[in-house]
């Protein structure tokens, strides 16, 4: 991100598993509000202010909190209307990253359309920040930006190879990503936690037609 002056553009954070698909899960169904926190304790102590505590580190439930970090966790009444406090290893440390962009913006491939349709309308040119893991790469955050790349290529031009490597793995990729994961870092560290169903449900396209937007820490949808 160093590389990146954000002042000028509308940032997508995306962390395909799981953390922006769980966000968008949310607020596909219906919750008011999350609020990331980059450490946990922030986090912890908003169950004082009648928040929901969610998230993860290192994929397990942090002890004490209401929720984890599977996307099935986030669907139905239990967040209707809620007000959600998040932190998750990697994805909100990257949204706490971004928070100086123009605009923030969570992606997943669950409403990979409405993120797309959103950036072709904006006026901004667009950074894909990808949470990766502790700091590296990983497959399916870069899928997901390829996926971008793909879909935009008519309208935004890449402005380095970065992108371009991503749509060339996207296109490789896009008929069974499920199959070309297997073997990547993440799915198999999240198969060793027997959460298969997550991992294909991340990876479904267009499930939502939602688009969160961060203003002033405060995630909402737009
Ligand atoms: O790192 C994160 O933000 C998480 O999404 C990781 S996990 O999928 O819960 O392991």
């Amino acid at each position: 991100m160093h590389l990146y002056d954000v002042s000028n553009r509308t940032v997508v954070v995306v962390d395909i598993l799981r953390a922006t698909s769980c966000m968008v899960t949310a607020f596909a169904h219906g919750v008011e509000s999350i609020t990331p926190y980059a450490a946990l304790d922030a986090c912890r102590i908003m169950n004082k202010n009648g928040f929901i505590t969610c998230g993860e580190r290192d994929g397990k439930k942090v002890d004490g909190f209401d929720k984890g970090n599977s996307p099935f966790e986030y669907m139905g009444d239990s967040v209707r209307g809620k007000k959600i406090a998040f932190t998750t290893t990697n994805g909100t440390q990257a949204i706490e990253k971004s928070k100086d962009a123009k605009k923030v913006l969570i992606g997943s491939f669950l409403n990979l359309s409405s993120i797309v349709k959103y950036l072709l309308f904006g006026e901004n040119s667009v950074l894909i920040v990808c949470a990766g893991w502790k700091g590296k790469v990983n497959l399916e955050d870069t899928l997901f930006a390829g996926a971008v790349v793909e879909k935009l290529k008519n309208h935004i031009e890449p402005d380095c190879d970065a992108p371009l490597a991503a749509q060339h793995l996207y296109n490789q990729a896009k008929h069974n990503m499920v199959e070309f994961l297997s073997t990547s870092s993440h799915v198999k560290r999240l198969n060793r936690l027997n959460i298969h169903k997550d991992i294909e449900f991340c990876l479904t396209c267009d499930q939502y037609n939602v688009v969160p937007k961060l203003t002033q820490g405060i995630l909402k949808l737009v």
